[in-house]
């Protein structure tokens, strides 16, 4: 097997880059791990930055999107007895779009299947081979056969937990990290949202988000501490947490049946360079973030963007200035959203760290009700900062 770009998973980041790769006339062919039905129904993100849009307008793959997506102009800060409403949209002049990333998965695999992009989906024993030299490959089984995919250069989108990362050499990359004492219990729920807008809010005994997935399912969080198992929690418990936690006066909760639930923990990581040789890393194989600031998937989306116009001025021209620049323009992105969603995880978690450290918590949140320079600088961060190569 040949082709010129092998790409290791098909998330956000291995799906969207084969779709710009195709549109570009280069092919390449994605490896994943799972099954088509498993990752179609893997529940995560549920936030996309306008600039993510704009992409899956331009590759044509945001038809669905628009017809049921959710758009909000502003987003809503809340402690108790107190709501702040960041005006997204009119501070920045960008709306943020509610979609479910299951949807979008569903959306960018269809659409590739369609193009014929070659997706081998429950592959296993991925080796990456070689790709320090011109002759990078991959070694992999597929439906019981050990096959070798020969290509130009390999990218790994395989997320977190994926292997590619440990490719680049543990002498040659630099790993930052930060890890919280928490982690979120989130419910994916069959009841209307209680709410037009999300809700952030910090109280004393956690953090809890309201979120949404359409008009009639919800999606919930709750801090909880991070060695926390499901079992701990009933149907019950959680909604008496969620509805002390999100609590406002006049404002009820809306209850239904649980559909999903899960623990996510809570971690920071950087790899850089996001590089080695032919290899590329891209989404949260190079990066995470904990997802308060609601920037993980939007982040592949842009490692993505870049790396499919490096690789075409590869291809096109045989100049490899825009790859060697690669990791460091989306470290930029990248470090200012570890920076971003570190801010929202220490404005909103009960952080357990004393008197003082809340008081500080008390004053940036007053800060925000009270300025509008506050309020714009985070709205920027949130819907996203407009995509430019340099950014
Ligand atoms: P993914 O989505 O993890 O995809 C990686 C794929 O690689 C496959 N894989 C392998 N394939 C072949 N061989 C191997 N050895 C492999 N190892 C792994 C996996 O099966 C998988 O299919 O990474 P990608 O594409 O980089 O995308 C990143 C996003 O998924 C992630 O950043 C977001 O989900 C983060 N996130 C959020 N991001 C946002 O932008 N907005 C949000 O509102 C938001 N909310 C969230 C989130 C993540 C959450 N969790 C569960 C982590 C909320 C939560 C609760
Ligand atoms: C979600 O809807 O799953 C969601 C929304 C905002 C976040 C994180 C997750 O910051």
């Amino acid at each position: 097997m040949q082709t010129r770009v092998g790409i290791v998973g098909a998330g956000p980041a291995g799906l969207t880059l084969a779709l710009l790769l195709a549109h570009r006339g280069i092919d390449a062919v994605v490896l994943e791990a799972k099954s088509r039905d498993y990752v179609e129904r893997r529940v995560r993100a549920g936030v996309l930055e306008h600039n993510t849009v704009l992409l899956f307008e331009e590759l044509e793959v945001a038809a669905r999107l628009h017809r049921e997506a959710l758009r909000h102009s502003g987003v809503l800060l809340r402690r108790p007895g107190q709501t702040v409403r960041i005006d997204l949209e009119g501070l920045t002049g960008r709306p943020l779009t509610v979609y479910g990333q299951q949807e979008v998965v569903k959306d960018l695999i269809a659409a590739a299947l369609e193009r014929g992009i070659d997706i081998r989906f429950d592959v296993s024993d991925v080796v990456l081979q070689d790709f320090t030299g011109i002759e990078p490959r991959i070694g992999f089984s597929h439906q019981g056969e050990s096959t070798t995919l020969g290509c130009d250069f390999i990218v790994g989108c395989d997320g977190s937990h994926g292997l590619s990362r440990s490719w680049v050499a543990s002498g040659s990359r630099d790993e930052y990290e930060r890890e919280y004492p928490f982690a979120w219990l989130g419910v994916l729920v069959d009841a209307e949202p209680a709410t037009d807008e999300l809700i952030y809010a910090w109280h004393p005994r956690g953090f809890a988000l309201h979120s949404m997935r359409s008009r009639r399912v919800s999606r919930l969080y709750l801090q909880v501490p991070a060695d926390e198992s499901l079992g701990q929690w009933s149907d019950e418990q959680i909604w008496a947490e969620l509805g002390l936690r999100l609590g406002a006066e006049g404002w009820n909760l809306n209850t239904g049946p649980v559909l999903e639930r899960s623990i996510t923990p809570m971690r920071s990581y950087v790899c850089e360079p996001m590089r080695r040789g032919r290899l590329f890393l891209a989404g949260d194989a190079a990066h995470i973030v904990p997802p308060t600031g609601a920037k993980g998937l939007n982040l592949a989306v842009n490692d993505v963007r870049l790396l499919a116009a490096a690789l075409r001025t590869w291809y096109e021209r045989g100049d490899q200035s825009d790859l060697v620049a690669y990791s460091e323009r989306a470290l930029r992105r990248v470090w200012r959203a570890q920076e971003f969603s570190s801010y929202m995880t220490t404005l909103l978690h009960a952080l357990d760290d004393g008197p003082y450290a809340e008081r500080l918590q008390l004053s940036r949140f007053e800060y925000l009700e009270r300025s509008e320079a506050a309020q714009r600088s985070l709205a920027e961060n949130y819907v996203g900062l407009p995509a430019k190569d340099d950014f």
